[in-house]
């Protein structure tokens, strides 16, 4: 088999780079380890920047997406059992968007399909980073695929990375002292925007999917079980860390309901230097990783593949290497920057398990500065919505 770029992984870094290549093109195979179905039920991320979402449209992925997504202005910071409103849009000209990363992935895998080549199941995938060849089985035959570059866009579990030889790049990471447990539950969102809730007894999130769908999340300790997490305790917990206090609860209560996934994710820093080794170019979880807090992977992924995609263009259109050759640095840029608001937001919010007094009171500063200083909820506002895709 030959082609321009082969592509491991169909998640969103994989599947839009393949649609953005194939607007210009640029031939592409993309294989994927899972079956179809597994990744289009796959629960993972829900906040869309505007950036995310305009690059969507601009190629035509954005349909469904943009008649059944939910547009937020602005979002909650609680603590003390009161609620701060962060409005997102009045600071910075730019709302958030809500829409499942499983209902993207499905989006974009109905493109795929109609335009070119996507393997699923495939198995036993290697990557020679120089030659460039990739091999890999597929019911039940070898194949070797031919191809100018190789796309790792296979996450962080991928094989894409570890076939970069020792000394190849540097891995800069951070790992926190606790994990998310998430869950997706069938009731009404209890309030129309998120809530970052700071509590005593560990960080809440009230986020969602549709008007039917509540997405929530508890912070537990990092090798927490499922097991010890019945769903009376998992409501009667966020219940309490998303408490308000009575004279300025207006009322507010925690609607909740059948939970239909739940699952525990740690939360990681994570990034490899350079994004790029030979004729392999690492995008999204492939190349970093980043704490939910900041809801940023998904829209660094897209963020990368904008990218790469250019620069593949410049190479098969025009010859010229330089934006392939500047890859990693432009794209480490984005990637540092939303590093370190994932990491502050992540250090705000969480409790820390060694936490002091101090500590504690530094966090409450924070939180008091940010909902209470113009220029601070400018600078929040300005980070969690995005900088624009060719900005930073
Ligand atoms: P992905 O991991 O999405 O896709 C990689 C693809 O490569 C997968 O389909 C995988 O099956 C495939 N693959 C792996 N190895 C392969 C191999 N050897 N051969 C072929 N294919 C292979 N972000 C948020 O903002 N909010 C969240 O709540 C949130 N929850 C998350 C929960 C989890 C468990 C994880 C892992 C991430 C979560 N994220 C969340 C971050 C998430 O959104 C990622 O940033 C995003 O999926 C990154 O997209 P990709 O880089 O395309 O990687
Ligand atoms: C989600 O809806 O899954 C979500 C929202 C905001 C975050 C993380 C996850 O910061």
């Amino acid at each position: 088999m030959r082609t321009q770029v082969a592509i491991i992984g169909a998640g969103p870094a994989g599947l839009v780079l393949a649609h953005l290549l194939s607007l210009r093109g640029i031939d592409s195979v993309v294989l994927e380890r899972q079956t179809r179905a597994h990744i289009e039920a796959r629960i993972r991320a829900g906040v869309l920047e505007q950036g995310t979402v305009a690059l969507l449209e601009q190629c035509g992925l954005a349909e469904r997406l943009m008649r059944e997504r939910m547009v937020h202005d602005g979002l909650e910071l609680l603590f003390d059992g009161v609620g701060h409103r962060i409005p997102l849009t009045e600071l910075t000209g730019t709302p958030i968007t809500i829409y499942g990363q499983h209902e993207l992935v499905k989006d974009l895998v109905a493109a795929r399909l109609t335009r070119g080549p996507l393997l699923f199941e495939v198995s036993r995938v290697e990557v020679d980073p120089v030659a460039p060849l990739v091999t890999f089985t597929h019911e039940g035959e070898h194949h070797e695929l031919g191809c100018d570059f190789v796309a790792g866009c296979d996450g962080f579990h991928g094989v894409s990375r570890p076939s970069i030889p020792d000394g190849g790049l540097r891995v800069f990471e951070h790992d926190y002292p606790f994990a998310w447990l998430g869950i997706l539950a069938q009731a009404p969102p209890s309030s129309e925007e998120l809530i970052y809730g700071y509590h005593q007894r560990g960080f809440a999130l009230h986020s969602m999917r549709s008007p039917m769908l509540t997405r929530l999340y508890l912070q537990v300790p990092p090798d927490e079980e499922l097991g010890r997490w019945p769903d009376e305790r998992i409501w009667e917990e966020l219940r309490l860390r998303l408490a308000r206090d009575h004279d300025n609860g207006d009322g507010w209560e925690l609607a909740d309901g059948p939970i239909v996934e739940r699952s525990i994710t740690g939360l990681r820093s994570f990034v490899a230097d350079p994004m790029r080794y030979g004729h392999l170019f690492l995008a999204g979880d492939a190349a970093h990783i980043v704490p939910a807090t900041g809801a940023k992977g998904l829209n660094l992924a897209v963020a990368d593949v904008a990218v790469l995609a250019e620069a593949f263009e410049e190479f098969f259109h025009n010859g010229r290497r330089a934006l392939l050759d500047s890859y990693s640095e432009t794209c480490l840029r984005r990637v540092w920057r939303v590093q370190h608001f994932s990491w502050w937001m992540t250090s705000m919010l969480h409790r820390m398990p060694d936490a002091d007094l101090f500590t504690e009171q530094l966090q409450l500063s924070q939180l008091r500065y940010v909902t209470s200083s113009h220029a601070a909820a400018t600078s929040f506002a300005e980070n969690y919505v995005g900088l624009p895709l060719k900005g930073v």
